[in-house]
């Protein structure tokens, strides 16, 4: 066998691993995905959220959250994810009740060569205390192996650890308990040193939980989800010291009635900043099987923080020539467009564009092109048959595609030519030209 009949089949594979899937939220779609911290580790973002499960008999409790243990993922980019793996689980930590299905969010950070990995969970042992506590385990990489410590934090009760690292290298620990709590830490990094403090003065009525602490430009932001209404919304506070007392400054993203919780984490990676929180995208009736999204976050000039839009989109480029899944869309018409499950039997499929109005259409934005690309192709299903044009960037210019569809009770996939298109960043959009329904799972550009 030659050299290259036993590499490039291995090259194609690779090649058609990279380029499967596109920037959109949520990010993770094989499985549930909640609280995300995400930090940025040796040039590349780690995302280390809590991991739903749906409660069953004899795991968890009915109708609550129930998580057994953490996965970690990494990407370069912000569009393809590498899941690594479970990095701890109930079973694991010694000091963990491996019947208490409530590993909630958790958090890391880099110290000394080494990366600590903080969790909240009920211990097995009454003697350590009812309810939940916070644990560490360490690493030599961010995706572990992690060693998780004989006992947990002494002194700390609650959930959601987050840890931040002030200039100065001074580690202080934040988590919550309706209220929120900080304290310094020893630079093992697994003691606090001092009293914990209740951080003042944050909003006195409604839950507060999930603190995340971040500086920029000299000012500590304390931001954190709390109920001011019915269900969480993320808001912050600001301070020139890391352990307050804080100022409440806005609302960063507005409450949702369709999930309860929301919980964040905020970074700035290759010059952009962004917010990771959560939403029930593939659990519209259970809103504690949730899943992780990514947003853009920009900062006024004083500092202040621009409320976040939520978007389907999410962030980053796509490549035309992978499936582009419009239903996560950028913009769409005002009528005549409804977004459903390909399979209601099982979410994780994903879902499909339904355009059913003449004239109705779709947009998804920033896509990147080459000029070597020669045809579309459209995975599609119409009962009456129709037609679909597609443009770039503005209903107004001249259409690059008409796509005819046959009458069909299946999913097929149909490729027609397209005008040559320049190597550039373009919008898409895709607009029913018939007067019967069109649904439509991707599309893609071939070379
Ligand atoms: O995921 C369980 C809990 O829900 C988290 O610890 C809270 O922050 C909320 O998101």
């Amino acid at each position: 066998m030659k050299f290259s009949q036993i590499i490039l089949p291995f090259m194609v594979l690779i090649f058609l691993f990279i380029s499967i899937t596109s920037a959109q939220n949520p990010i993770i779609r094989n499985q549930f995905s909640a609280d995300p911290s995400a930090r940025v580790f040796e040039g590349k973002v780690y995302v280390y959220p809590s991991h739903d499960i749906l409660p069953k008999e004899g795991k968890g409790r009915p109708n609550w959250f129930c998580m057994e243990d953490y996965h970690v993922f990494s990407s370069d980019n912000l569009i393809d994810w590498t899941d690594h793996g479970v990095i701890i689980s109930q079973e694991t930590v010694p000091w963990v009740n491996p019947k208490g299905y409530a590993m909630w969010a958790p958090d890391c950070i880099y110290k000394n060569g080494k990366y600590y990995f903080y969790f909240p969970a009920p211990a097995k042992d009454t003697a350590i205390g009812r309810g939940f506590t916070i644990g560490v385990a360490v690493a030599e990489k961010p995706y572990g192996p992690f060693i998780p410590q004989e006992k947990p934090i002494e002194g700390v009760r609650g959930i959601d650890p987050n840890v931040f690292i002030d200039k100065d290298g001074q580690a202080y620990l934040y988590w919550s308990s309706r209220n929120i709590f900080g304290v310094k830490l020893k630079d093992n990094m697994v003691e606090i040193e001092g009293e914990p403090v209740t951080l003042q003065d944050l909003p006195s009525k409604g839950l507060k939980e999930g603190p995340y602490m971040f500086e920029r430009n000299g000012i500590y932001y304390l931001t954190y989800p709390h109920v001011q209404d019915s269900t969480e919304r993320l808001e912050y506070a600001i301070s020139d010291n890391p352990l307050g007392p804080f100022k409440v400054t806005g609302v960063i993203m507005d409450q949702r009635l369709e999930c309860w919780t929301n919980h964040h984490s905020i970074i700035e990676y290759k010059d952009q900043w962004y917010l990771f929180y959560h939403y029930n995208d593939y659990s519209p009736e259970f809103d504690k099987n949730r899943s992780v999204r990514i947003d853009n976050l920009f900062f006024n000039e004083d500092g202040t923080i621009k409320p976040v839009k939520a978007t389907l989109r999410g962030v980053g480029i796509a490549n035309a020539t992978s499936e582009i899944q419009i239903d996560r869309y950028s913009e769409i018409s005002s009528e005549g467009v409804r977004i459903d499950f390909i399979n209601s039997n099982n979410k994780f499929e994903g879902w499909k564009t339904i355009l059913e109005k003449e004239n109705s259409w779709i947009r998804f934005n920033s896509v990147n092109f080459t000029d070597t690309i020669k045809t579309i192709s459209v995975k599609v299903q119409s009962k009456n048959g129709g037609n679909l044009q597609l443009n770039l960037n503005d209903l107004n210019n001249s259409s690059i595609a008409q796509i005819e569809i046959s009458p069909s009770a299946e999913w097929k996939v149909i490729t027609v030519p397209v005008m040559q298109i320049k190597s550039e960043i373009n919008d898409i959009i895709l607009q029913l030209k018939s007067k019967s329904n069109i649904e439509v799972d991707w599309i893609r550009f071939n070379k």
